[in-house]
């Protein structure tokens, strides 16, 4: 304990907004913060970086596991055309490890509002931190290497959220299953073809007119029984829940929040009206405790009807417009109206339709009550999303103690991993969205978020089904596995593709190693460590292991090398020590060889995938199994890695 606190240190600038992302109490440093030098008046701190330093973290953002060489700004936000030209995502983490040759610390920027990572941008070797106020709590941590930093900084968090096994098992999911029939197709196609499946999740669709904590009648005549039905065949149905309340008369969300004052409001004190799936909403304040309780409570609606999963929407939040700029739009568009609009009145007249969604102005123009202080929404802006998750987490552990109930959403900060998981939003059927997806888990993991994964196959476009069968030979790794797509793309169910024996035999392959998965996972989270590691984390003497990022370890015993490119047949994998390489093509299908550290060139035909067992480490497989109810955790066979056992 003594130890830890020594190896915190606590500093203040101005006045901070509290986020209660960091659980324990430290004494406020006196002198300056170190490595930075902070100017006041320009709300920056700078840092001059030697050639090799290496800057790891910040969660889910573009580009590779090293961080260096662009700039990530915290403004949670729903875009979903991740280019590597974006600096915003839809989550806010702000952790992360400098590890250079003469530096090396943890830093955490503790604070709601935007702040901008400058790494190596616009000044090659200068680390910029960019505070839009200059409030902030900034705790520095040190330790000998970048696990003992990363989980010194995770014990200042609070523990990791852990689901419920099940939510290891796969799930099935598209905007645009519409009623039950759908589901039940779904389902009974998996089973017909024989590959594991554990929920299937229920978009917007199945809510009345996109209303929250309603079911629709006629899509879902008898909800209740359906989920029964689902259960009964070992199928976990997961609404999802958007952060927007329709605004609707005789709505009883709607109804009770406007009575009770739970909604944001305007200056002038009236509730904002904006603009989301079910046309005008109000957004719930979730910083206000009541109103959090008072939201949180409402998931016993699906709760009581058997549901045990969920996932948190558009809690950026995301807004298509608000009323009030909405009129304002109207009303220049008016002037512009009949006149001969030339380049500038033209791509000014589109700018402006453009710029109703997501309006930076617009999240100015509301507030919340948090702790008992208004405070305007761009302030707090990224502990929005967490705060609606943090919701339905206090809520699970005062309706239900006793169970595990699966919970992720879309936005986040951190201390949101204490209630939850996140997916990654809204990728696209690109085979660099995987490769993104596989750089995107360390970042996550550092910053305590453990149950994450992305849309496997991709959301935005049609998949191919090589995408899909490449993204699911790494998906199968990932906590949170999940196909999901957007409405009116391809379908992209395992059961429609060419090749679905090669499909069964990863989503089997998948069943085998949950019990690994949900072993190494637990423990993480316990100890404050990370699932998905660097191979530099484990190796920080290897210079080559620096140079490695599209390889990772998964827990204790193995190391994955996936293929991420389109016609690849086979792979560069570094091995920074002796290890068996594992070809599998099912669980009980695949070739063995033990090979020495360092380069490989590695063959891996498209329905094959590589895993490597680590020195004196074992995988254990689990028997055959299409629920993770089923799995026979008492037959396992071991691969064993060199000189084990
Ligand atoms: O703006 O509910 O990221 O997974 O399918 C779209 C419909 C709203 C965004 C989510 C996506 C989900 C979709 N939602």
């Amino acid at each position: 304990m003594e130890e830890v606190a020594a190896m915190v240190r606590k500093y203040v600038f101005g006045n901070p907004i509290d986020t209660e992302s960091v659980v324990k109490e430290f004494p406020v440093e006196k002198g300056n913060v170190p490595y930075f030098e902070v100017a006041i008046n320009e709300k920056t701190m700078k840092l001059s970086m030697a050639a090799n330093d290496k800057v790891y973290g910040l969660g889910e953002t573009v580009r590779g596991i090293n961080k260096r060489g662009f700039r990530y700004t915290s403004n949670c936000v729903d875009d979903h055309v991740h280019t590597e030209d974006k600096s915003s995502l839809y989550a806010a983490q702000n952790f992360f490890v400098y590890w250079g040759s003469d530096k090396r610390f943890g830093m955490f920027v503790d604070t709601p509002g935007k702040v901008s990572f400058d790494i190596g941008d616009r000044e090659i070797n200068t680390f910029e931190i960019d505070l839009e106020d200059f409030d902030a709590n900034i705790y520095v941590i040190d330790g000998d290497s970048i696990m003992d930093i990363v989980r010194r900084f995770r014990g200042i968090i609070g523990k990791s959220y852990i689901p419920p096994k099940w939510a290891f098992g796969f799930g099935q999911s598209r905007w645009g299953y519409m009623n039950e029939q759908d589901v039940r197709d779904v389902v009974d196609n998996y089973d017909k073809q024989d590959m594991p499946l554990e929920a299937v999740y229920l978009d917007i669709d199945y809510m009345e007119n996109y209303k929250d904590f309603t079911v629709n009648k006629e899509r879902f005549p008898a909800f209740k029984e359906f989920v029964e039905e689902m259960k009964g065949r070992g199928i976990h149905l997961i609404p999802i829940i958007d952060a927007g309340v329709k605004i609707e008369d005789g709505y009883d969300v709607y109804e009770e929040g406007v009575r009770e004052g739970y909604f944001v409001k305007k200056e002038n004190g009236e509730n904002l009206v904006a603009a989301v799936w079910p046309g005008k909403v109000h957004f719930p304040d979730f910083l206000n405790e009541k109103a959090r309780n008072w939201f949180g409570n409402k998931y016993k609606f699906l709760l009581d009807q058997g549901i045990d999963g969920f996932w948190n929407d558009m809690n950026e939040p995301a807004i298509f417009y608000t009323e009030d700029h909405l009129k304002e739009v109207f009303e220049e568009i008016k002037v512009l109206e009949g006149q001969n609009l030339d380049v500038l009145s033209f791509f000014k007249f589109q700018g402006l339709v453009e710029g109703l969604s997501n309006n930076a102005e617009d999240y100015k123009r509301f507030y919340h009550d948090y702790k008992g202080q208004k405070i305007r929404h761009d302030k707090v802006h990224n502990i929005y999303g967490y705060n609606m998750t943090r919701a339905a987490g206090e809520a699970f552990e005062r309706l239900c103690p006793d169970k595990k109930i699966l919970m992720f959403s879309r936005a986040s900060y951190i201390g949101m991993h204490r209630y939850g998981g996140v997916w990654t939003g809204d990728n696209q059927t690109w085979w660099s969205h995987l490769l993104l997806n596989i750089q995107q888990m360390p970042g996550l993991n550092m910053c305590g978020f453990l149950y994450c994964g992305a849309d496997t196959g991709g959301f935005w476009g049609d998949t191919t089904e090589d995408l899909l069968m490449r993204w699911t030979q790494f998906s199968i790794f990932t906590p949170l596995f999940r196909n999901h797509s957007l409405k009116d793309t391809r379908n992209q169910e395992y059961y429609r593709f060419t090749n679905k024996k090669d499909f069964r035999n990863l989503l089997r392959l998948r069943y085998a190693l949950i019990p690994y998965l949900y072993d190494q996972f637990t423990k993480a989270a316990v100890e404050d460590d990370m699932l998905f590691k660097p191979l530099c984390f484990e190796y920080p003497e290897d210079e080559m292991a620096y140079e490695v990022e599209d390889q990772l370890f998964v827990g204790d015993s193995i190391m994955v090398a996936p293929v991420y490119r389109q016609n690849s047949v086979g792979r560069y994998v570094y091995l920074p020590e002796t290890m068996k390489m594992v070809r599998f093509r099912s669980p009980e299908d695949y070739d063995e060889e033990v090979l020495g550290k360092g380069n490989h060139y590695i063959k891996a035909a498209i329905n094959e995938l590589l895993v490597f067992v680590r020195e004196g480490k074992k995988l254990p497989l689990a028997g055959p199994a299409n629920r993770t109810g089923d799995i026979n955790e008492k037959d396992m066979i071991y691969i064993t890695g060199p000189h084990c056992c």
